[in-house]
């Protein structure tokens, strides 16, 4: 019975590959913050063959999340300022983001000091060239966290 279910599941991604469109990529991306609000980068560039994104965020500090926490936030940048407002309403519990915003492209939860986190996305919905901004979502971080995004 285990090994119907094997073979069963191996045809089934073997029919799906060859159904799809595109061949399905995923870039990783990584990115640290720090005590000193600071990201070690200021620019992250996603190729356009990459079909998904996977942004892991680390933070090297020593600061517990209450106090320096960091997330990593990926938005247009004429909606990064919205956003923000938006996310310090939804408070901590929410990681300072804000709940089911469509203008959110992709948001990692805060980690603090020692800890790290992750999320994958798509890339369908970005347009190559288009001017996407991220950003930490911690009160007051988002001044010196950001960057620049770009795609294709
Ligand atoms: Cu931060």
């Amino acid at each position: 019975m285990r090994g119907y279910l094997a073979w069963g599941l191996a045809l089934a991604s073997l029919i799906a590959a060859g159904s799809a469109q595109a061949a399905d990529k995923l870039c990783k991306l990584e990115i640290t913050g720090n005590d000193l609000l600071q990201y070690d980068k200021t620019e992250l560039k996603v190729a356009a063959d990459c079909t998904r994104v996977e942004l892991t965020l680390k933070d090297s500090g020593q600061l517990p999340v209450q106090t320096m926490g960091h997330s990593w936030v990926l938005t247009k940048t004429p909606d990064m300022q919205a956003v923000l407002d938006a996310g310090q309403k939804a408070g901590a519990a929410n990681n300072y983001e804000p709940v089911g915003d469509k203008r959110v492209i992709a948001a990692t939860k805060l980690v603090g000091g020692g800890q790290s986190t992750s999320v994958t996305f798509a890339t369908a919905g970005l347009t190559k060239g288009g001017d996407y901004t991220y950003f930490c979502s911690f009160p007051g971080h988002a001044a010196l966290m950001k960057g620049k995004f770009s795609f294709g």
